[in-house]
């Protein structure tokens, strides 16, 4: 039997080169060996106020990029969240189990509170109990992600320790797979804070999307540091350090290769360089884009397949898990 992996995006704000390299690279090749699931987070993007429209344009955009990045559908499942029911019935039974203290000590919550403290809900608040109710579902070995989202696997950890320990063994333990280099990619206009999708000036991240010619002018502008050095030091060049980690990532250079390639040269001239490195990884991963948009039965055909075999996984979770609560279950 493979392992299972599973991992989510929510359908908000652009999608960016931080989550492509944190995550869903990463899922690309992880299909090889293991049995692989892959959600369209919806619920997750309802947490923050939502154009109904657009919600539907970026849900099925964020399939088709799953698809263009090299998902592979005969290989693994993808489905959207909100079409399977038990997500939402399993994070009303976790969150029998969650103490407030714990999603109080949430430092995803605790910073989005901090930023829209207006726009603050309970939904925002239990979004880390939903999200180990989409871990659990599936009986999970592995979830690839970014550095942000470690917390919360902790928490999902600690809610199906707590659960099999009082009603006895249901869920399997996962565990975070995070990858060293790519775990946190930072904000171009900020390189202390990591790069976001809802950062509200557009020059914070290269979206999957962006035009070439917008690339060029979003590298020309992310802040660099003081000195002329092109040189990895994360404490002193947080700046630079991050776009050669964006630069190696995509162009497969260690560090100190670019480096040494970059010794006499100037900021401009590594960041028009990688400007073009950027565009060359996306042109492709574009062109998938737009074949896909253009075909949205065959979308329409792949999320009714995943949604067929992720409800019938999980609902034998959900069986399992009521039963051992002594609720009735059909
Ligand atoms: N900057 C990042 N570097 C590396 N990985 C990242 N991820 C997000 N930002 C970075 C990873 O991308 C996956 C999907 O993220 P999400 O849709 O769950 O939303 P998020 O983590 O909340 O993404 P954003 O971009 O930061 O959105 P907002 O602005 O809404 O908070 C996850 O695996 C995440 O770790």
């Amino acid at each position: 039997m493979k392992k299972i992996v599973f991992s989510a995006v929510q359908p908000s704000g652009a999608l960016h080169i931080g989550n492509y390299l944190g995550a869903i690279k990463n899922w690309v090749e992880l299909q090889k060996n293991y049995r692989c699931i892959f959600c369209i987070a919806d619920y997750h993007a309802i947490t923050l106020k939502q154009n109904p429209r657009i919600l539907k344009k970026k849900i099925f955009e964020l399939v088709c990029i799953y698809l263009s990045a090299g998902i592979n559908p005969k290989k693994s499942i993808i489905f959207v969240q909100s079409q399977v029911p038990y997500h939402t019935e399993l994070a009303w039974i976790l969150n029998c189990i969650t103490k407030i203290s714990e999603l109080k000590r949430m430092t995803q919550f605790k910073q989005k509170s901090k930023e829209h403290p207006e726009k603050v809900n309970v939904g925002l608040f239990d979004y880390p109990v939903l999200m180990a109710s989409d871990i659990l579902l599936y009986q999970t070995d592995l979830v690839p992600v970014g550095k942000d989202q470690k917390q919360h696997i902790e928490l999902t950890r600690s809610l199906a320790r707590r659960f099999n320990k009082e009603f006895g063994k249901t869920f399997k333990i996962p565990k975070a797979l995070i990858k060293k280099q790519s775990e946190k990619i930072m904000g171009l206009d900020n390189p202390l804070k990591k790069m976001s999708k809802s950062a509200e000036d557009p020059y914070n991240y290269i979206a999957l999307t962006d035009t070439p010619k917008l690339i060029r002018e979003k590298i020309k502008k992310a802040i660099t540091d003081s000195g002329k050095e092109i040189k990895y030091d994360k404490e002193k060049k947080p700046g630079i350090s991050n776009l050669l980690t964006i630069y190696s990532l995509l162009s497969k250079k260690s560090i100190p290769q670019l480096e040494n390639q970059y010794k006499n040269k100037t900021y401009a001239e590594f960041k028009k360089d990688l400007a073009e490195v950027i565009i060359k990884s996306l042109t492709p991963f574009q062109e998938k884009l737009k074949y896909y948009q253009s075909k949205p039965e065959y979308v329409k055909n792949i999320l009714e397949q995943g949604r067929k075999k992720a409800e019938k996984i999980s609902q034998a979770t959900i069986k399992e898990a009521k039963k051992k609560l002594g609720l009735l279950c059909s």
